[in-house]
């Protein structure tokens, strides 16, 4: 019986504590803006994945100094065609080559908690920063595209996003996201796991640095990204989270890796 009762009994995640209705023009002069639809949305979206997930968030860096002048090199190349090469499409692709590597960070749980879907194909959800608020378009198969076809639909969706174009398949099937305020500033921030994915990779604007390495045995200028993955600990534990974050890490500082594309 005691069982029983403990069953029906509303998850603690799902109890919401009753809003105070505040008159805060007691103080001062105020205005009111409703919440657009997708600020509602979203919303509901995160409350939910912060109740219900126990998140960690890993931090780490990556010297860039080499990709970086990789990619500018392909960007200047691709300047006449019209297409933007940024850094994120490298980022898409290294994920795509760490989700193959760590198959558990490509996953679900199932709705009963109880079983991991491992998906087998490679879908990326990028945070896009709209008037109307924050969506997250999905580019499919990621591993199977070139660093321009990706830059090509990074800018694709992103426009569709800024100009509420989107259609409902293009913001599902997501895998796994990535959240990129490196066009922006900051060094690091904690991103909320995407759920039903299970990690996610926030990237913060890179800077010159000293950095001293053992081979050189002196400081050296570097381009330094630094970057954070969060993630669900009841599917990854915390030392795939740190494997995670260094071998993306070592992905980004060889740009060879990315040469070929
Ligand atoms: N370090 C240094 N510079 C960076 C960088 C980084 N990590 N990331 C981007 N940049 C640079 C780009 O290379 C570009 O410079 P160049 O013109 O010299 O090439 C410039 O910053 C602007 O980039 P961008 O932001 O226009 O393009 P992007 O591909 O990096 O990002 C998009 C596209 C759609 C993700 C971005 O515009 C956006 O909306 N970001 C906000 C996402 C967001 O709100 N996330 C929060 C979600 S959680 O609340």
């Amino acid at each position: 019986l005691y069982i029983k009762s403990k069953l029906n009994e509303t998850p603690r995640s799902k109890i919401k504590t009753p809003k105070k209705k505040i008159d805060f023009s007691k103080w001062g002069p105020t205005e009111k803006k409703p919440l657009t639809k997708i600020q509602k949305i979203t919303g509901e979206k995160l409350q939910a994945a912060w109740n219900e997930i126990p998140q960690v968030t890993q931090f780490n860096t990556a010297d860039i100094t080499d990709l970086n002048d990789f990619r500018k090199n392909l960007k200047e190349k691709n300047k006449e065609k019209g297409i933007k090469v940024t850094f994120l499409p490298f980022l898409i692709k290294a994920v795509a080559v760490l989700l193959e590597k760590y198959p558990h960070f490509n996953s679900s749980l199932d709705h009963n908690e109880k079983t991991l879907i491992i998906k087998n194909y490679y879908n990326i959800g990028v945070a896009v920063d709209t008037e109307q608020g924050l969506v997250v378009p999905v580019i499919k198969d990621v591993n199977k595209k070139s660093l321009i076809k990706l830059s090509e639909e990074l800018e694709t969706i992103s426009n569709r996003a800024r100009n509420k174009k989107l259609s409902t398949s293009e913001i599902k099937g997501g895998t796994f996201t990535i959240s990129s305020l490196g066009g922006i500033g900051g060094s690091y921030f904690t991103p909320i796991v995407n759920h039903p994915e299970v990690a996610i990779l926030g990237v913060s604007k890179s800077k010159w640095e000293h950095v001293y390495n053992e081979n050189w045995k002196e400081f050296r200028p570097r381009f330094v990204l630094p970057f954070s993955v969060s993630y669900d600990h009841r599917v990854i534990d915390g030392a795939d989270g740190a494997r995670f974050a260094k071998d993306l890490s070592l992905v980004l500082e060889n740009a060879n890796n990315f040469k070929e594309q």
